[in-house]
């Protein structure tokens, strides 16, 4: 079976307190957008966008940040731009989205700009709560899976390298998916992460036991990690899991109250590994996938962000990103959901 694997995902957050900040997201952007290969008018597109999403931060979210995710798979390239504030919400987002409303006075930008230069665009606010914006910029408009895949990856404060990473991979007939923390943080935690990202790519057409195996053993050399592997096989009805350590796994149902926590084994990948084993979980196409690292805490609920599940997985790892990471911990959070349905006609 042909399985591809999916390229190393960069991530970059910004603090945004105020209108000095947003020139500095914008250089991160073109940078991201450089590495990604992107021609010079897509890496145009992408500097506005985190502009007037940064500018949007300042003005009307009262300060907070922005998260610029870049993905490579296959010919595909794409930059979310994820921009979070707590502020007290957009009341009305259909003003909002009307021309006029920039942050800059500048004609040709705000929020309705941005929604039509990005190739996907959701805004996902709440009344107190904050505002969460997600403005892609695709190099082309193919698709990157059979499910939509969205992820924030970010270090403890005060790290350029973080410990946790993630990867994922597909094939025609499954997607494989794992979430790893390597042992602390800062480079000899990257050092495991990487180690883990390697293997993966060279394992991932295996099963997700199998996986973790070849993980511990090539782990052995690295401070370890916690590690949890998911497989989807595509039209079938059944989640494969396998995790050692401390990551989370959630299958979570489209009724916001219903999400299922699955099962990983006590232990340190590369050291400690007592037991290695599998298990099943329901799945159908209206569900979706969750792992994350114990850089976010537990505690969340769906309940309390009504629709937020219709959005796309990149905006909902923002959001249980921006309200629940422990700050003491790199944090990483891994959404995917079937692309077929669209929950919003449910
Ligand atoms: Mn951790």
């Amino acid at each position: 079976m042909e399985i591809e694997f999916n390229g190393y995902p960069t991530f970059e957050r910004i603090a945004v307190e105020d209108l000095t900040q947003p020139g500095e997201a914008r250089r991160a952007a073109a940078a991201i957008a450089n590495r990604l290969g992107f021609d010079e008018v897509t890496r145009g597109k992408v500097e506005i966008v985190v502009t007037e999403l940064s500018r949007n931060v300042a003005v009307h979210g009262g300060g907070g940040y922005v998260i610029l995710a870049g993905w490579k798979y296959r010919g595909e390239k794409r930059i979310d731009v994820l921009a979070l504030d707590k502020g007290s919400g957009i009341a009305n987002v259909a003003a909002a989205m009307e021309d006029g409303y920039s942050s800059s006075g500048t004609p040709g930008t705000g929020l309705g700009a941005v929604s039509r230069i990005a190739s996907a665009f959701q805004i996902f606010t709440q009344p107190k709560t904050g505002t969460a914006l997600l403005a892609r910029v695709s190099a082309d408009m193919t698709t990157m899976s059979p499910l939509t895949v969205g992820a924030v990856s970010i270090p403890i404060a005060g790290e350029r390298l973080c410990g946790d990473a993630f990867a994922t991979a597909h094939s025609s007939t499954r997607s494989v998916f794992m979430v790893v923390d390597g042992l602390g943080h800062g480079p000899i935690a990257a050092e495991a992460a990487g180690v883990a990202v390697q293997t993966f790519e060279k394992y991932c057409g295996d099963a997700p036991a199998e996986i973790v195996s070849r993980l511990h053993d090539a782990l052995k050399a690295t401070r370890g990690a916690a590690a949890a592997v998911a497989e989807i096989e595509h039209g079938r009805d059944t989640l494969v899991f396998c995790g050692v350590g401390n990551i989370s796994g959630i299958v979570q149902m489209p009724d916001e109250g219903i999400a299922r926590s699955m099962v990983s084994h006590n232990g340190i990948v590369g050291h400690q590994v007592p037991r290695i084993a599998e298990f099943n979980y329901p799945w159908s196409n209206k569900s979706g996938l969750i792992m994350h690292s114990d850089g976010i805490n537990t505690h969340w609920n769906m309940k309390s962000y009504p629709g937020l599940l219709n959005r796309d997985p990149a905006l909902i790892a923002a959001v249980l990103y921006r309200d629940h990471s422990r700050q003491r911990d790199d944090a990483t959070v891994l959404v995917a959901q079937p692309k077929a349905i669209d929950l919003r006609s449910e």
